[in-house]
């Protein structure tokens, strides 16, 4: 299903031209309306007459997240604040966050953008849609909101926390959707199954994003969702709030990667370290100039997330560029004894496993400068508490699994079923504690 068909069908050299010719007005927009970027294209001798090719958007210099955080709270905002008409902030957790602005045009876009993934993925306006991500500074519940209410879904604005009754009212008003971080869906569906309601639960679609998710970790939420009734089904999105939010791209119904609205975000692939932009169809950090947006306009952002973009055609229709899963951050990679380690594949082991939840926590120690890595994961249930030699016998095979796969040994702890922290939004996967001294 499509919400802009003629958009997202678009012949590849047409989606080609119009980023042109919409990179050469943004550039334009930028130096009369940013200071920042005024100077920044002047240095480097760049002016809309010089884009002629989008191969030429590698003259302009890269964004940083540093960049917006110092010109705190809205020194690259492209309009003033009587034409800014709403404010989103990226969740950071220390110091000043980074500060985002929409005109009304933008959140017309934005709203669009959102439509079309969840669209792709299967929202239809027979739906009734969970939203359960936090609604505040944070742009993911407003985001998928605002789309879903364009399809013409019925949205129910519950938002992250209280999760017994985020469980009533989806038994009562037959919910079919559920828009949440995949950990969030997780330990709702761990309520469902301790309180013994599976069978009354109606949910066929799931709306993930805001957190890496990798498939085997989706395949047992689906699983825990699926009832005699009700198969589900849950794509993954992708998004950031210094692009937009969600809507920047999302898988459609064959999950083969995340259709990138590309008449909004061009998208380049670099080597973080050298900087250089790869060749297609390799991994690398994703950046992300935003086409269109007046609020904040970005020019090749660095997002630090970790894909690959596939220009193939999809059997879906949709002729959009699609990138794969997020492997990780470039600043979340754990250099453990040399070695580089993705959360994401200590993720894709544990999964399985099934007699330990998909809750994880990796501990990161350094004794006499050798770094340790631990991983700390929760049993599905009570059932092996007292059984000490298949407790042995399960550490035993995570630990080589996971040796097999990362070429480090690491130490593997199990503890009880739910004794670790569950949170309505992003789960804290990571714990470094290398800099304290021991
Ligand atoms: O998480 C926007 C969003 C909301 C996307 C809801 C999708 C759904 P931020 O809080 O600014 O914005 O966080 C952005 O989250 O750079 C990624 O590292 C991570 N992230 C977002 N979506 C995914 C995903 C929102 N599907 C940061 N898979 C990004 C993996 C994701 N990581």
């Amino acid at each position: 299903m499509f919400f802009q068909k003629d958009i997202e069908t678009m012949p590849r050299q047409k989606i080609e031209e119009l980023q042109l010719e919409r990179l050469r007005h943004l550039v334009k927009f930028c130096i009369d309306n940013v200071p920042f970027y005024a100077k920044r294209l002047s240095d480097a001798g760049v002016t809309p007459e010089k884009i002629k090719s989008l191969k030429d958007i590698e003259n302009i210099p890269y964004t940083t997240k540093e960049d917006i955080r110092d010109s705190y709270p809205f020194g690259l905002f492209g309009q003033p604040l009587k034409k800014i008409v709403r404010l989103h902030a990226s969740s950071g957790t220390t110091g000043k966050p980074t500060v985002v602005g929409y005109t009304k045009k933008d959140l017309d876009i934005w709203s669009d953008c959102v439509a079309r993934i969840v669209m792709a993925a299967g929202a239809t306006e027979d739906d009734v849609i969970q939203i359960s991500f936090n609604y505040g500074l944070f742009t993911g519940a407003l985001g998928l909101h605002y789309g879903l209410e364009k399809v013409g879904a019925t949205v129910v604005p519950t938002s992250s926390g209280n999760t017994a009754k985020q469980i009533m009212l989806m038994q009562d008003f037959k919910t079919t959707g559920l828009v949440s971080t995949p950990s969030y869906a997780q330990h709702i569906a761990e309520l469902i199954e301790e309180t013994g309601v599976k069978e009354n639960i109606h949910l066929k679609l799931g709306l993930f994003g805001s957190e890496g998710c990798t498939e085997g970790f989706r395949d047992r939420i689906e699983e825990s969702f699926s009832n005699s009734h009700n198969k589900f089904f849950a794509t993954d999105n992708y998004g950031m709030s210094e692009l937009m939010g969600p809507g920047v791209s999302g898988d459609c119904i064959y999950r083969t990667g995340m259709h990138i609205n590309e008449d909004h975000f061009l998208a380049e692939v670099i080597d973080s370290k050298t900087l250089e932009v790869l060749p297609r169809g390799s991994q690398g950090e994703l950046v992300i100039t935003t086409l269109t947006k007046e609020g904040i306009p970005m020019l090749r952002y660095r997002t630090k997330d970790i894909t690959q973009i596939s220009y193939d055609g999809c059997q879906c229709g949709r002729t959009t560029a699609r990138m794969s899963k997020i492997k990780g951050r470039s600043d979340d990679m754990l250099k453990i004894r040399g070695v580089n380690v993705f959360p994401s594949q200590i993720e894709s082991v544990l999964v399985t496993f099934t007699q330990i939840s998909p809750n994880y926590q990796l501990v990161l120690t350094r004794t006499h400068s050798t770094d340790e890595l631990e991983v700390k994961v929760e049993l599905a249930d009570g059932s092996l508490l007292e059984k000490f030699t298949e407790l042995d016998v399960l550490k035993t095979n995570i630990k080589k699994s996971l040796k097999s796969t990362l070429e480090i040994s690491c130490k593997v702890s199990l503890v009880e079923h739910k004794s670790m922290e569950r949170t309505g939004g992003k789960a804290q996967r990571i714990v470094d504690l290398r800099d304290e001294v021991k």
